[in-house]
């Protein structure tokens, strides 16, 4: 153990026998509201096992640059700080408690940063603490913690630091990262190079996570993939993959791909499809890096691993069912053809090891 870690652990451990005696002079005149039977969506920027309900509170307490409030499971005593009690949901077994972080007590944490914890030590001293143990994606989440519950959360990524990403906890065993979503039309999917890297959409309804996040996030293991879609006939199909892989800029973000499994045709590795998906690099219709003589994502209205053109086409216009545009919806050729407008997809990794 280097003394800087030595350091922190030793003055963690002060910390919590000292925390009653230290926090409760400066925040007994902080109200906090509490409701049964709810929990706020968050996005939840933490998540602590077997903890105490005041524990929970006070590690809340601790960020008060990041935390507004946290979700309690009395049953699992299972602790999430969420940083926006704007937005609720009916959810049983669990308690919302709003905490009130604009009193004054933060100015004396002002120094801190938003990814560190304010720990006081002694009514003068205020000690800025790095909030390290970040999950690295929804997988090591979901496995270490029981029932977390499918929604927003914090992870951290390699290089390039704390990103909120939507976990899907509930389907094939949970633990997915989301890295793109289709369901009502409400995003525009036509996008540049620029928007396909870094991201856009509202991570609550419509969106991509963004090629360099995907990129980080993959590149901390092995990780399969997953593609779940539904037309209006409320019908689903899904294709997996083993293995998943999405390189850096420079190679364009080139996407392999390995092990099929699902009930639908293989639009993505399968080599006697022409336009198939596996070892294409990324294009936009400002950056065309397909093996068409014209622009594929021009053409096919949609930034995507397009070759000349494409098998499946999730980031297409959402035309929802029935279209005479060829192939300019969001379409999986394989199951409805390239005239059908899905009504959603998702597309979302979990890693393996
Ligand atoms: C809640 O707050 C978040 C960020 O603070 C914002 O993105 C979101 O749109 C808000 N939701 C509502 C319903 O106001
Ligand atoms: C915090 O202190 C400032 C002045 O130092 C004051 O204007 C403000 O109202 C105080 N806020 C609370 C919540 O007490
Ligand atoms: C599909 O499911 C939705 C919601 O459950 C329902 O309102 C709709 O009637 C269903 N449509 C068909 C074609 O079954
Ligand atoms: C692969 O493509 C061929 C030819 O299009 C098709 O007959 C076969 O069913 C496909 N296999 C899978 C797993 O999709
Ligand atoms: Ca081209």
């Amino acid at each position: 153990m280097n003394p800087h870690s030595l350091i922190r652990k030793t003055l963690y451990g002060m910390t919590l026998t000292m925390l009653p005696i230290c926090l409760l002079s400066f925040y007994v005149t902080v109200t906090s509201a509490s409701v049964h039977g709810e929990r706020y969506i968050g996005p939840v920027v933490r998540v602590m096992g077997i903890i105490g309900q005041q524990q929970c509170v006070r590690e809340c307490r601790h960020r008060p640059k990041l935390c507004r409030g946290v979700n309690y499971r009395k049953q699992e005593l299972l602790c999430e700080l969420v940083s926006a009690i704007n937005e609720t949901e009916q959810k049983p077994g669990y308690v919302r408690i709003e905490l009130d972080q604009s009193a004054n007590i933060t100015q004396h944490c002002v120094s801190c940063s938003a990814d560190e914890m304010c720990i006081t030590l002694s009514s003068k001293k205020v000690h800025c603490i790095a909030d390290s143990d970040s999950p690295a994606d929804c997988t090591s989440l979901h496995n270490n913690n029981c029932g977390l519950p499918s929604g927003l959360y914090r992870i951290k990524l390699p290089f390039l630091g704390h990103v909120t990403a939507f976990c899907d906890m509930d389907t094939d065993g949970g633990g997915w990262t989301v890295f793109q979503k289709r369901q009502d039309g409400s995003k525009d999917f036509y996008r540049t190079w620029t928007e396909y890297k870094n991201g856009f959409g509202n991570l609550r309804s419509e969106f991509w996570l963004g090629n360099e996040n995907l990129h980080h996030l993959l590149s901390q293991g092995t990780y399969k993939m997953r593609m779940d879609m539904e037309d209006f006939d409320n019908q689903t199909r899904y294709v997996k993959y083993t293995s998943f892989n999405v390189g850096d800029e420079s190679s364009k973000y080139t996407v392999t791909l390995t092990g099929f499994s699902g009930n639908v045709g293989d639009c993505f590795t399968n080599a006697t499809i022409a336009k198939v998906i596996n070892n294409m690099k990324f294009s936009t219709w400002d950056q065309d890096n397909d093996l068409f003589t014209r622009n594929c994502a021009a053409q096919s209205t949609s930034g995507w691993w397009h070759n000349s053109c494409n098998c499946a086409n999730p980031n297409g216009l959402y035309l929802a069912g029935e279209t005479t545009l060829n192939n300019q919806g969001v379409t999986y050729h394989p199951w409805r053809d390239k005239f059908y407008s899905l009504k959603s997809t998702r597309l979302m990794v979990r890693r393996v090891a």
